[in-house]
């Protein structure tokens, strides 16, 4: 073929990247209106946060933190418009390549669709939108090459043909910003309506009022209480899974002489308790975000095991999401005095769609990865002998306590203080044993007791403030380290997130002026 009856590439590419985001933009429209299916994209982010090496999620949560999601989804968007890119480029003098690349990367969509764990319709309809992405994009290749060929061929009369590629590329984009539109509306559309609707009764035993004095006077200090939107957001889920609390059920199961089955309605039904628990993620690291204290609203997990009678031997409890995540937890966890609860409310409202609505598990104590299990809809009473959960079979340990830990929030980076008001502060936790003492130092000086602000519960971080009296001009260092009620310090060891959680000290530095 020669070269003067070619289109140029450009046109090529964008007549590739079209015919994708066509297919695409239809397979995200469709799956948003049918229940539990995930989108093409979503289903390839999917296998690759479950494929991904534990080295590259640590990285990923390093650089990224919250938002490693979009980075994710922008990188699979990316890919494939490149890819797509190259087979219109192709598909400009090789139609029949073209095609077949196309084809081909459309079945990688549909592999994953057929393995998606977050799917919770069945598996013929899970395909539904990955098979339509194919088809639509390979018809509109060949629709956007054909035009492409015949603008070139009419070469005199280019303009009028031009304009029918022109037409095609507005029609694709149309379908795009339509699959967009759909799919953000119908995305958790269900979820969204069922949590509008729900009124929390009056806890039968309420949390105490916070004690005056737990949170102390430090301008800038994060508040004691997190609230819903400042609360951290962890979990392997692309889109929030869509659970409504009409129809939701709580299996619980194994060894347990009874099975018992809950509806949303039968927990409302139960007497409520709540009780302020500061929740720790096993990715924070030294002096990080990734810790929050919320009011959790519930019932106790003991008096749901009682209800089901656990069975002797047993020494887990296997919990799972709908979005068919797992985490182990120890038994004893779940049923000694600390308030480990199934959750539905938090800080006073139902729970946040990304905080786990209608119902997770709290459990005061333990990494989220090992008991926090959000979109919980499965107790399943267990050894530890018998099964791995999902963060277990990647490299981490499958009992999980919190480190004990100690964060600076004041001064925040190269923040600079006039020399008379040289006021510090942050937090600490110890859950289930309690923080007796924090201490800080000033660049290698020696430590001094911080002023611990009035402790709520052991379940709970507690505030520290200090102040520098004789405080000298310059740059400084300001460092951190937390001893709990047992008598243990904070190591200056660094310990890295995998397989346990991190330790060390955390040190930030400000200037005098
Ligand atoms: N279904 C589900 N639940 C989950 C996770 C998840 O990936 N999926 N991540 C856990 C982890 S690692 C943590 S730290 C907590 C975080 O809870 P949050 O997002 O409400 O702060 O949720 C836990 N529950
Ligand atoms: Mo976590």
């Amino acid at each position: 073929m020669n070269t003067e009856s070619k289109s140029p590439w450009w046109a090529g590419a964008l007549a590739g990247v079209l015919a994708a985001a066509a297919g695409v933009a239809t397979g995200t429209a469709v799956a948003a209106l049918l229940n539990g299916v995930p989108s093409p994209i979503e289903s390839v982010g999917n296998r690759a946060i479950d494929l991904a090496p534990p080295m590259l999620k640590d990285f990923a949560v390093e650089q990224f933190g919250t938002n490693d999601k979009p980075v994710l989804i922008g990188g699979v968007v990316a890919t494939l418009a490149l890819l797509a890119a190259v087979a219109g480029i192709i598909g400009r003098t090789r139609p029949a390549i073209a095609t077949a690349g196309v084809a081909v990367i459309g079945l990688i969509a549909v592999a994953a669709a057929a393995v998606d764990r977050t799917a919770t319709a069945s598996r013929a309809l899970t395909l539904v939108p990955s098979l339509l992405t194919v088809a639509v994009s390979l018809a509109a290749l060949a629709i956007l090459l054909v035009t492409l060929r015949r603008t070139r061929e009419a070469a005199p009369a280019g303009l009028l043909r031009r304009r029918d590629f022109l037409k095609a590329v507005i029609g694709v984009g149309a379908l795009v910003v339509v699959g967009g539109v759909v799919n953000s509306l119908y995305g958790t559309a269900a979820a969204v309506a069922s949590r509008a609707g729900i009124r929390l009764p009056k806890p039968a035993v309420a949390a105490p009022p916070v004690p005056a004095g737990t949170q102390v006077d430090v301008t800038g200090i994060s508040p004691y209480v997190t609230a819903n939107r400042d609360f951290y957001r962890v979990d392997t889920a692309l889109r929030i899974p869509d659970v409504p609390a009409e129809g939701w059920n709580l299996r619980i199961h194994g060894m347990v002489d009874n099975e018992v089955n809950l509806s949303f309605r039968d927990l409302l039904d139960m007497p409520l308790a709540e009780h302020r628990i500061t929740l720790t993620c096993v990715s924070n690291e030294v002096g990080g975000p990734y810790v929050g204290n919320a009011v959790w609203t519930g019932v106790l997990v003991k008096d749901l095991l009682e209800q089901a009678g656990v069975k002797s031997g047993a020494d887990a409890v296997k919990s799972t999401s709908a979005d068919k995540w797992t985490a182990g937890t120890p038994l004893e966890a779940l049923t000694d005095d600390r308030s480990s609860m199934v959750a539905i409310g938090m800080n006073g409202e139902p729970l946040p769609l990304a905080h786990g609505f209608p119902a997770r598990l709290v459990v005061p104590g333990l990494y989220g990865y090992v008991s926090a299990t959000k979109w919980l809809t499965d107790l399943e009473v267990t050894r530890f002998a018998d099964f791995k959960a999902y963060w277990t079979t990647r490299e981490y340990d499958a009992e999980a306590p919190i480190k004990f830990s100690s964060r600076i929030d004041v001064p925040k980076s190269f923040q600079t203080f006039p020399a008379d008001r040289v006021r510090v502060g942050g937090v600490a936790w110890a859950q289930t044993v309690g923080i007796e003492q924090v201490e800080v130092r000033v660049d290698k000086g020696p430590w001094q007791a911080a002023k611990l602000g009035t402790e709520d519960t052991v379940e709970t971080w507690r505030q520290w403030s200090w102040q520098w009296d004789d405080a000298t001009p310059g740059n400084h260092t300001l460092t951190v380290r937390a001893t709990t009620k047992d008598g243990d310090t904070q190591t200056s060891d660094r310990a890295s997130i995998r397989p346990n959680g991190t330790t060390g000290w955390h040190s930030v530095q400000f200037r005098v002026e």
